[in-house]
């Protein structure tokens, strides 16, 4: 398999070819294309944040300027940089400096924590990491220090904000210098995958890859320069950066406002001040917003699209959309790894409610296959495969997971259970990976249970999804005990103090003297996952 970057497997030549003839890869990169904006509408508004307005031309300097930093560093093309930034200017600012250098961010979320982070810099073999000061109450310096200590070969810790023992962001801004840049088949950056496995998987996306992702999502979303987005959503998640998302937004020539946190309080005021047009939330948030007292005491009427995605919205709460919120819902079926699907803005309601939409590229190939990789009937729920011009041929090294996660022809496996209706739109049904969505919020079920295994106690573990009003789903481990019995209260610290992200942290454990067995003696989570609906039904 050829590659595009050392580890990360491409697409085969006849379809790179096919997807450039289409016109879908146009040879651009992301530094060109803030270029082309600044030199086009330079004076339009490109990012609020908090009291901050930056233009179009503002942001293409300071990215020059601080690729420059960067650069002066020693950071050069083909490195990796962990960025775990909230949502502020200088995550944007800090991405293109990057992009323009051609240093690859790998793009961490807020809530990790050292177990990730750690490993992401590992793995990764990293050479910087950027944080910022303190966020949400936590102290991402002190974080820093561990990781310092435990990955020798991380060689800068830069901070945005009061930089304490590491380097200040804000002073490595330079006179730009002149950079050869990254071509537009080269991996601009790794998202991460929501994962199933033990550890998380890296996500190669190109330039080109993304970026048709990017236009084709603008054009849905009938997005341009009078767009406001309004990024609530953690801004390095793939649904916020990509569909449209900010760098969606930044594609059409719009304006990208940053929340500092998705709720009411913070987002009402930001919609009203900014009249913002387009958002995007995890259904439990879309709820929050819906019953939220606040709605009636701000003008949303800007509001025109309300995009819903990451987990299962229910039919009912899609219908309240419009009634409440006043906007179109759009509903989007995503993943990091490539397809998206999307309602179409002037879908009849009941498409908009009832499904999640189709795929943004005529090029989007998807099939909906049974156990044994055969295609189901039209209309039977199967798992969902695709293969197209902005979904990944696997992640960055990972050859024994690529075997199973891809089949041999680069259809990727989604793990997702759907069925498509007449009408060619994609309905989620549920899920064969073995993963817990938490209202968006993906849980690998492994690299939990492998956690729980690392305390002397446990001798087997088992994590599951619960239904849950709410979320959608919680997480809950059952657990064997060895010798005596931990309580739930030390197992959760003892997660904790192994530095794994909070929304990790099983809702609930449950102590078993044994796991139910499939016929072929694994563990059947299914019976464990029923045994559990019989103990409390989730509510209605
Ligand atoms: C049910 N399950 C969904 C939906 C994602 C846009 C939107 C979301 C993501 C995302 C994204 C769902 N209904 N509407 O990257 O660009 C579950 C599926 C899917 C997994 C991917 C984007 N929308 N899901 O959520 O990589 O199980 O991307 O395979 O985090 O989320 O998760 P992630």
């Amino acid at each position: 398999m050829s590659e595009s970057f050392p580890g990360c497997p491409t697409w085969p030549e006849a379809f790179a070819t096919r997807y450039r003839q289409a016109g879908y890869w146009r040879g651009e990169t992301f530094g060109q294309m803030l270029r082309d904006r600044a030199a086009r509408q330079g004076e339009h508004t490109a990012i609020v944040s908090g009291g901050e307005r930056l233009s179009y031309r503002e942001l293409d300097l300071r990215a020059d300027r601080l690729a420059a930093g960067f650069h002066a560093l020693g950071i050069q093309a083909g490195d990796r940089v962990v960025v775990q930034l909230p949502n502020i200017a200088a995550f944007l600012e800090v991405c293109f400096a990057l992009f323009r250098l051609g240093a690859l961010p790998v793009f961490a979320l807020p809530a990790h924590r050292a177990a990730e982070i750690g490993y992401f810099c590992e793995f990764t073999q990293a050479v910087a990491y950027i944080i910022p000061d303190k966020h949400g109450g936590f102290d991402y310096r002190a974080l820093a220090e561990q990781i310092r200590a435990t990955v020798p070969g991380l060689r800068h810790v830069i901070v945005a904000g009061e930089a304490g023992p590491h380097l200040a962001l804000s002073g490595l801004y330079t006179e730009p210098v002149a950079l050869s840049g990254p071509a537009p088949h080269d991996v601009a950056f790794f998202q991460l995958s929501g994962g199933s496995t033990g550890v998380p998987k890296l996500i190669p996306r190109t330039h080109d890859d993304y970026i048709y992702s990017l236009r084709g999502s603008v054009e849905i979303c009938q997005l341009d320069e009078r767009s406001v987005y309004l990024c609530a959503l953690p801004a390095s998640h793939n649904f916020p950066l990509s569909s449209p998302g900010t760098l969606g937004t930044l594609y059409a020539g719009g304006t990208v406002v940053m929340a500092a946190n998705p709720s009411p309080d913070e987002c009402f005021p930001l919609i009203a001040r900014e009249r913002v047009t387009i958002t995007a939330l995890v259904p439990p948030l879309a709820m929050i917003w819906m019953e939220s007292t606040q709605a009636k005491r701000h003008d949303l009427s800007s509001l025109r699209v309300l995009q819903v995605g990451g987990a299962r919205l229910s039919n009912e709460a899609a219908r309240r959309v419009r009634p409440t919120l006043g906007c179109t819902l759009q509903q989007v079926f995503g993943m990091a790894e490539g397809l998206v699907n999307y309602t179409r803005l002037d879908d009849p309601e009941d498409r908009i409610v009832t499904t999640q939409g189709r795929p943004i590229s005529p090029d989007d190939e998807i099939r909906v296959v049974d156990e044994d990789g055969q295609d189901v009937a039209p209309g039977e729920t199967g798992q969902l495969l695709t293969r197209g011009p902005y979904t990944i041929r696997g992640y960055y090294r990972a050859e024994a997971h690529n075997a199973r996660a891809f089949t041999a022809d680069g259809f990727y496996c989604t793990g997702d259970l759907v069925r498509l209706t007449p009408e060619g739109d994609v309905v989620v049904e549920g899920r064969a990976k073995d993963q817990i969505n938490r209202g968006g919020d993906k849980v690998a079920a492994e690299e939990v249970e492998n956690h729980l295994l690392a305390h002397p106690n446990v001798h087997n573990a088992a994590v599951v999804a619960l239904p849950d009003a709410f979320l959608g789903e919680r997480s809950c481990a059952f657990v064997i005990p060895r010798d005596t019995r931990p309580t739930a209260a030390a197992l959760t610290a003892f997660l904790r103090s192994r530095g794994l992200a909070a929304f990790k942290i099983p809702d609930r454990i449950e102590f078993v003297d044994a796991f139910p067995q499939t016929g072929v003696g694994k563990v059947s989570k299914k019976d464990l996952r029923a045994a559990l609906v019989r103990a409390a039904p989730p509510r209605t």
